[in-house]
């Protein structure tokens, strides 16, 4: 396997027992039982950090230092690895603060601020020697859930290891994933076992609720592992705070809109497929939160247990001395109608005073980094933080003022927040902000959205096992994952756990084209999917329908001259905003990780497969799949590197890692505003370039087993 620029870089698990691992791939043995000093052999393979001097070691290690590295002295199967110097002894006192055993929520201002500061000094270290010593000096230091956010942001930001894969986060905490009593049972299976064991621990599909609650109904959606882990890491991609050469990236704020904007709208076509209504916003703080919500996840490094959130529950306002933090529901409430009037002005006001006009094209960019906030907002004193600080009250419902000590529930992590029914309702009072302004922007017009001389004449889809087209089918899937680099202070080898997600058969779009043009003509290819009908059976005005179609693909096409049957098959494996199950659950040593041949990596950021297809009914849940070809010229974006791309298997989701989003128009055009006047449905909306096509989705019941055995 070689590396870009032609230097040989071995994958972490692609060498034998023994051999030893590329510098920079040393970081990722840091992540590895993260819990677990790094005294102690990290890795199936065994690396042995050694420190280069006792001053090195935090001071509770010192004395127990000699008689820890004793333990693994004999053994000739270690790979030793000698940490070089640091340049200076780097200054930890601010993400100290917060202690070893405590949540770090990257939601709470006072811990964006210690994980900002650890990213800047991990991301300033000159060499790469002193990047990975700096990391082990910090790795039993600090929090370990607080070590292993900054390490990953780190290791996606410095141009030495942006390639490297990292980990999928279930691997490394399986706690945030998985049920209570799950990593005890692996735990104690290693612990007893001589042997590794192949038998996986099964997960029960359904252990937070029953059929009495009805919400249950989406529990496969919200409680999805790939989903979570592509929410986890969208955030790691994008993080809000910190330096803003690491922050600033191309239209990111207009991203995190767009990205949960789907979300949104993949729930709710799932609540659809399950006969539950559509999410209703959660807009009057004061009443009380109808959905309640029960993890049972496993507990967490610090052997905490996470929150549950009854029925009825009442927000409160937050002053918790233990975060810093203060904060009134009324300040949410402030800055939600401060922004509703920005919107209704068509102008924010920065720090100055002075008014910037929200643009047609770069308005959403700057509402985006206003609403969530960012550190990108153009006045926070003025615009507050809104999205985060609405996790943090929800998180902390059941102890607003720390009286017991408690710490946050699901909402206060981006890895856990999609599991709870509120996660939506909170987002869908985010979008409806988004929304506002996407209603005062001009319509489209035939014009902007027709290609002259392009005509898409058929849109349909081609499914395996289906004997008619325009049918998909989904189905149960059974899936091994490995738990072993999570499960700290237990014996090496795989411990497995079963789990069960929702899987479709793969299919193909067939999409014929007809270009009446004299040249061969490039085009976007847009394809989305929606419900066909609302709650009532009934069908929907365009205005509503819009905020229903979920993005299944987008990729460039050419097109022949004078040509009727232009034939464009394109299969559901390649769409643009999800990423393989086999790469975001990818184990930390799997031969296939590391730098790749071809110079492409991944980030683990994306959709995952499996949930490209919402679950449908078992008699067809009627849904219709638009197509649209727009012309490539107005969608072309011209990067200043035409070096081929890492991360680019999900794009629409998650952009292009140090370039720009690698569409000109506005994210989830042509459904992201209004319609023109004389459009009631989607019906009305079509020009020649679209076409809409009925599809069912078939829910089979069955469930298969495993196959990654
Ligand atoms: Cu991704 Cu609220 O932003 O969670």
């Amino acid at each position: 396997m070689s590396g870009r620029g032609g230097a040989a870089v071995a994958a972490p698990g692609a060498g034998q027992r023994g051999q030893r691992p590329q510098a920079k791939d040393l970081l990722l043995y840091l992540l590895d039982r993260p819990a677990e000093t790094f005294l102690v052999p990290k890795g199936e393979r065994g690396v042995l950090f050694q420190p280069p001097h006792e001053e090195f070691l935090v001071q509770r290690l010192r004395h127990a230092a000699e008689s820890i590295t004793a333990r693994w002295s004999g053994n000739e199967n270690l790979v030793k690895v000698q940490l070089g110097p640091m340049a200076s002894t780097p200054d930890l006192s601010l993400p100290r603060q917060l202690p070893r055993q405590a949540h770090f929520s990257l939601f709470i201002p006072q811990h964006r601020r210690m994980a900002a500061d650890l990213v800047s000094t991990l991301v300033s270290q000159k060499t790469l020697e002193e990047f990975v010593s700096t990391a082990a000096f910090a790795h039993d230091r600090v929090n370990p859930s607080l070590f292993v956010y900054a390490l990953s942001v780190a290791v996606l930001h410095r141009p030495d290891t942006m390639d490297l894969r990292l980990p999928a986060l279930n691997e490394v905490f399986p706690g945030r994933f998985l049920q209570h009593g799950v990593v005890a049972r692996a735990r104690a299976r290693a612990h007893v076992l001589d042997t590794p064991s192949r038998t996986p621990i099964e997960v029960p599909q359904n252990f937070t609720a029953s059929e009495l609650y009805e919400e249950h109904r989406v529990a496969y959606f919200r409680e999805d592992l790939g989903i979570n882990l592509h929410h986890w890491h969208w955030h790691l991609v994008y993080p809000n705070s910190g330096e803003r050469r690491i922050v600033n990236k191309d239209r990111r704020g207009e991203l995190f809109y767009y990205m949960h904007q789907q979300i949104q709208a993949r729930y709710n076509f799932e609540r659809l497929c399950n006969r539950l209504s559509r999410v209703t916003r959660l807009l009057n703080l004061r009443d009380p939160i109808q959905e309640g919500y029960f993890p049972k996840l496993d507990v967490t490094v610090a052997g905490r247990v996470w929150q549950p959130r009854h029925a009825g529950a009442l927000l409160k306002d937050i002053n918790r001395e233990p975060d810093q933090m203060r904060f009134d529901l009324e300040d949410l409430d402030r800055w939600r109608s401060r922004i509703l009037d920005a919107i209704h002005t068509g102008a924010v006001v920065d720090e100055a005073g002075k008014r910037v006009l929200l643009t047609e094209n770069e308005g959403i960019d700057l509402l985006g980094n206003i609403i969530e906030s960012s550190v990108l907002s153009i006045n926070r004193n003025l615009y507050g933080d809104l999205h985060n600080l609405g996790h943090v009250a929800i998180a902390y419902v059941h102890d607003p003022d720390a009286r017991f000590l408690e710490t946050y529930s699901v909402m206060g992590d981006p890895a856990t927040a999609m599991r709870d029914p509120v996660f939506y309702r909170w987002h869908a009072t985010i979008d409806d902000l988004f929304q506002e302004h996407k209603m005062s922007l001009p319509r489209y017009t035939v014009a902007v959205l027709d290609y002259p001389g392009v005509k898409v004449t058929k849109a349909e889809i081609v499914c395996k096992g289906r004997d008619r087209t325009n049918e998909l089918e989904t189905f149960w899937e059974k899936r091994d994952i490995d738990l072993s680099h999570g499960i700290d202070f237990s014996p090496r080898g795989p411990v497995l756990a079963r789990i069960t997600h929702l899987q479709h058969e793969p299919f193909t779009y067939k999409i014929t084209v007809e270009n009446n043009l004299n040249k061969p003509v490039l085009g976007t290819a847009r394809i989305f999917l929606a419900p066909k009908f609302d709650e009532r059976g009934l069908q929907m005005l365009f205005r509503d329908h819009r905020l229903l179609f979920i993005e299944m693909d987008k990729f460039q096409v050419t097109l022949k001259a004078k040509t009727k049957d232009n034939i464009i098959v394109r299969s559901s494996t390649s769409s643009s905003i999800s990423i393989p199950f086999e790469r975001t659950f990818m184990e930390l040593e799997s031969p296939n990780i590391g730098t790749t041949d071809d110079g492409l990596n991944y980030c683990g950021c994306g959709w995952p497969q499996n949930m490209l297809v919402p679950k449908g009914t078992a008699d067809g849940f009627p849904c219709q799949l638009f197509v649209m070809i727009s012309n490539f010229n107005d969608d072309r974006v011209n990067q200043s590197s035409t070096q081929p791309s890492k991360c680019a298997d999900a794009v629409s989701f998650c952009g292009l890692k140090d370039k720009k989003y690698p569409d000109k128009r506005s994210m989830g055009y042509p459904f992201d505003r209004m319609p023109r006047d004389g459009v009631t449905t989607i019906d009305d909306f079509l020009t020649p370039n679209m076409a809409l096509t009925d599809v069912k989705i078939f829910f089979s019941g069955r469930t298969e087993e495993p196959k990654n055995l």
